[in-house]
């Protein structure tokens, strides 16, 4: 698939409208008593807001581009994987943060980051209740309400703030694992923050707000947008391994430079959550 600068400008102008008007019903909702259904655990939320915000972008995107794939948080299903083409794919997240939402807690956002050729072309993370829009497009830096984006340069992990999820998982293997990585965190960095939002969590990361974000257990709506925002504000973005990122394997390390993602690696155990 060959797209010109026109494409993308004009996938930039629809993700930004429906990113807006997301964030308008995530801000109408936001303080009403929500109807919670759970998922995977006692701790995998949805609300009715996620649905009707997932079904009225999808609608938006097949009405101007009927051609392109959709892949979204709350239209995948456990027993049908989506798959991930080379076809201009758009990859949302219609509420990060959904416990956040329930708990009036103002650390959620909508995201949505748009793939071709498996490649990121633009990204988007929109959160309403803090009036941050963060906007990235290949190779033209990423910004927040309009301002250039760049992320820390520090170097030293021992100087890091690091930025990470528990996630929705309740298997006893899992969090042994994740405790342990807690545990090295708090031995080899200068702080540890987790938000309850993956994809703002990364967008820290590059607006300078911390060093680095790790985690086991996201899926490909988590970090795709978010992932373009800090790697143009000059953040690194691997495998927690060091390896090249492979979206569908539910693993993501963001640094804020290449040297913190590599000391923070070398000290963190490396989950495997299976694929996409
Ligand atoms: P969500 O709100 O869209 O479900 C909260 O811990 C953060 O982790 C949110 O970004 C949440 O996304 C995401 N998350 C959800 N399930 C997860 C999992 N199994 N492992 C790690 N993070 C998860
Ligand atoms: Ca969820
Ligand atoms: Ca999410
Ligand atoms: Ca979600």
């Amino acid at each position: 698939n060959t797209i010109s600068d026109q494409d993308v400008e004009e996938m930039f102008e629809l993700a930004r409208a429906v990113a807006l008007e997301a964030g308008q019903v995530i801000r109408e909702n936001f303080y009403k008593d929500k109807v919670v259904d759970t998922k995977m655990s006692a701790a995998d939320l949805v609300t009715e807001t996620d649905q009707a915000i997932e079904k009225m972008v999808h609608t938006k995107i097949l009405a101007k581009f009927p051609d392109h794939k959709f892949i979204g948080e709350e239209s995948t299903h456990e027993t049908h994987k989506h798959e991930l083409t080379d076809d201009p794919t758009w990859i949302i997240d219609p509420i990060d943060g959904t416990t956040n939402f329930v708990n009036h807690i103002p650390e959620v956002c909508f995201s949505l980051g748009i793939m071709v050729n498996k490649q990121t072309v633009i990204g988007i993370v929109y959160a309403p209740i803090k009036e941050e829009l963060y906007t990235a497009k290949l190779g033209q830096g990423s910004y927040l309400n309009g301002e250039k984006l760049q992320a820390s340069k520090i170097k030293e992990l021992k100087q890091a703030v690091i930025l990470f999820e528990g996630g929705a998982s309740r298997d006893e293997q899992i969090l042994q694992d994740k405790l342990k990585n807690v545990h090295s965190l708090f031995t080899n960095a200068r702080g540890v923050r987790s938000y309850g939002s993956g994809a703002l969590s990364i967008c820290n990361v590059a607006a300078g707000r911390g060093q680095a974000f790790f985690e086991y257990g996201l899926h490909i709506w988590d970090f795709t947008a978010g992932n373009l925002i800090a790697s143009e504000a000059g953040a690194v973005v691997t495998d927690p391994s060091g390896a090249e990122l492979n979206p569908l394997r539910r693993r993501v390390l963001v640094g804020c430079s290449a040297e913190v993602a590599q000391s923070l690696s070398k000290v963190l155990t490396h989950l495997d959550m299976g694929w996409d």
